[in-house]
């Protein structure tokens, strides 16, 4: 029956992008072990963990052609490996603004990494009021035939910064609305205040007293 369906193409598209994607994971799980270290050490140093969650995605196949195209970049697997650093991400959510830095000077100390991109967001916060530590970091991983660099994007963020990230993409994420002019005023209105009440709160958190306690 004709279906108009290459169904042996698709499942070749499909086999070339589980090879493409398996370093990408490689190297996600490599950061998570290593967020997961720092938390437990720290914790048994401090008593205190800095890391309120984590979580990890890896861009679907549509969504890797999806950002080429936006792009302009004609699609292929070798154009997603040389213009896309956010294939691999790890969003890291923090208790407080210090455990953010504290996670940032940690990770840039990791052996086997090259910094590709960083952007602190917290000292100068994007004009809507997005708020959040960006690294993409590119970290080794061992192949059968010798070792490469593979970019992970890590987003680090208070609970605050991300409460804030989620609800503006929630309320303007493809949001076609009369009210925009008003949204952002508030957006940004909101991101100042959630700031100041994570500052009044952090003002509150000393870890030499968790460290005694
Ligand atoms: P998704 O679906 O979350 O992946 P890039 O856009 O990556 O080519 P750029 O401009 O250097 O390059 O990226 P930047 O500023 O480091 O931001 C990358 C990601 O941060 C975004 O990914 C969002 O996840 C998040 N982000 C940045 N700005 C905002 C913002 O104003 N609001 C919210 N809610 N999130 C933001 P993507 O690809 O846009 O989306």
């Amino acid at each position: 029956m004709e279906t108009g369906i290459n169904v042996s193409s698709i499942a070749s598209d499909l086999r070339e992008y589980e090879d493409f994607i398996q370093p990408y994971e490689d190297a996600v799980s490599i950061v998570q072990v290593w967020l997961e270290t720092l938390d437990k050490d720290f914790q048994r140093r401090h008593k205190h963990n800095p890391i309120h969650s984590m979580q990890s995605r890896i861009k679907t196949l549509n969504s890797i052609v999806g950002k080429l195209d936006r792009k302009g970049i004609p699609v292929s697997f070798e154009a997603a490996k040389d213009y896309l650093t956010d294939i691999a991400g790890i969003r890291v959510i923090c208790f407080y603004v210090q455990d953010v830095y504290t996670i940032v000077n940690i990770l840039k100390k990791q052996m086997d990494i090259i910094m590709i991109k960083e952007k602190d967001y917290i000292e100068e916060p994007k004009k809507n009021g997005y708020r959040s530590y960006h690294l993409v970091l590119g970290v080794t991983v061992y192949h059968a035939e010798g070792k490469q660099y593979y970019p992970v994007e890590i987003q680090i963020r208070t609970l605050a910064m991300d409460f804030w990230a989620s609800m503006e993409h929630q309320l303007c994420y493809k949001a076609v609305r009369d009210d925009k002019t008003l949204l952002s005023k508030e957006l940004k209105e909101c991101s100042l205040l959630l700031e100041e009440i994570e500052g009044r709160m952090e003002r509150f958190y000393d870890p030499e007293a968790e460290r005694e306690g």
